[in-house]
């Protein structure tokens, strides 16, 4: 029996993300409220850990001999030599001085670690410095997974760039035919799906980058909006699409960004099926947990983490970081703006079934600890800064997932 998408109802549950009614302090104090409850959120899950029970403040371990159990932010990272790494940690009641060897079993998570992220040091408290034994991330265990799902699937899809003239809107327009059943390909499949996610970048804006207007084909931010919604406005009514902002959309300039402007992005809200968030996102459909974010920060962490890159398995590599880390956006002061708020939304609190993103305009796919990560690449032929960089976008990807089994596919427009 064919499965069609058109015969089951939305279900929809929104758990998390930014409301545009946000008030944030940017002053020395509200960044130092910020960092602090990234500080308790992320030490609540490392000290979960059976191992991680009896760590203690920086400030007692101080009075501590020989074994030391801590956690807190790495607010300094330097290497001393080629075989010594030093980590300054900090929490609420100081700072201290970790020393990682490369005789350690530490070393190469040493290497890993972001400032500004939370991990977790044991090891022996000699002459003012922790000698790190070990290091703990905060890390996923996988999810329980709902039972009794429907046969129906999710599309994953990013970085459309509408309104650039490098907009690849053929092929937009070959995945639009193909779930109105147009096509001659894999018909039960375009049949089942039931919600299309697209990670934002959904136009390519105007100002975003000076010289900008040489690339542009539609000029003004809102009728790019509109370009798009006459898009999505083509899609079968029975598919239900949620949208987020990214970098080049109408929204604030820092991480999370809040929903579209509505003064731009006006005739998206006026599609019904269209659901417009913030980014970072955090629904359940039909019982999956889906986190989706732009993903900002991944240029931060690929210039930050051995092993990550702007190809496929260094897209994975970077997203696999976020998720030991349980954040989207560890490091400040780097490319990613942090909107400093009471509450660090940006910490991966629940671990999800599916973490979508894109941004970088690679496609990466994979499976961390039971946690399916996609990043979805992009709708927008190669920039000429891209060129520069030697970044080579994949296009016309679209992830596919389908719930009973939460098998991925992965097609190509
Ligand atoms: O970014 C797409 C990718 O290209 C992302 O990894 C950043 C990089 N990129 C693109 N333009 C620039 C400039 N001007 N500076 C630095 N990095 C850039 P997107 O968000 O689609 O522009
Ligand atoms: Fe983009
Ligand atoms: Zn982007």
């Amino acid at each position: 029996m064919v499965i069609k998408a058109s015969e089951y109802s939305a279900e929809i549950r929104v758990i998390k993300y930014l409301t545009p009614d946000v008030v944030a302090d940017a002053s020395v104090d509200g960044f130092r409220k910020y960092f602090l409850d990234r500080l308790n959120r992320l030490r609540s899950i490392i000290v979960l850990r059976s191992d991680m029970r009896d760590a203690i403040s920086i400030a007692e371990a101080k009075y501590m001999k020989d074994h030391v159990k801590v956690v807190g932010l790495v607010y300094e990272k330097r290497n001393l030599s080629k075989n010594v790494i030093l980590l300054k940690l900090e929490d609420e009641s100081g700072m201290v001085d970790v020393v990682i060897t490369s005789s350690s079993k530490a070393f190469k998570l040493a290497k890993e670690v972001l400032l500004d992220s939370c991990i977790g040091v044991e090891g022996n408290f000699r002459n003012g410095r922790i000698y790190a034994e070990s290091i703990i991330l905060p890390d996923v265990i996988p999810p329980p997974k709902p039972k009794d799902l429907p046969d129906i699937g999710i599309a994953f899809l990013s970085d459309l760039h509408v309104g650039s003239s490098l907009f690849l809107e053929k092929s937009l327009l070959q995945f639009i035919k193909w779930l109105r059943g147009e096509l001659n390909i894999g018909h039960d499949l375009a049949e089942s799906i039931k919600y299309v996610i697209i990670a934002g970048d959904l136009v390519d804006g105007v100002g975003i980058y000076p010289g900008q207007d040489k690339e542009l084909k539609i000029c003004s931010l809102h009728a790019q909006y509109e370009s798009l919604s006459k898009l999505l406005a083509m899609l079968p009514d029975h598919i239900e699409v949620i949208v987020i902002p990214g970098n080049h959309d109408a929204t604030t300039h820092a991480v999370p960004y809040v929903p579209l402007f509505k003064e731009y992005a006006e005739p998206l809200y006026e599609l019904p099926n269209v659901h417009i968030f913030g980014d970072p996102l955090l629904i359940e459909i039909h019982g999956i947990k889906i986190l989706v974010t732009h993903g900002r920060s991944l240029d931060d962490i690929i210039s930050s983490v051995p092993g990550a890159s702007f190809s496929c398995n260094g897209v994975l590599k970077a997203m696999q970081c976020m998720v030991r880390l349980r954040h989207l956006a560890p490091i400040y002061g780097g490319k990613t703006p942090l909107l400093p708020l009471d509450k660090d939304l940006l910490v991966i609190d629940t671990v999800p079934h599916i973490i979508h993103m894109g941004h970088v305009h690679v496609y990466g796919i994979g499976k961390y600890k039971g946690v399916i990560l996609m990043n979805t690449g992009t709708w927008q032929e190669q920039t000429a800064y891209q060129k520069t960089m030697g970044i080579v976008p994949t296009t016309g990807i679209v992830g596919i997932i389908k719930l009973k089994d939460m098998s991925v596919k992965v097609m190509k427009f």
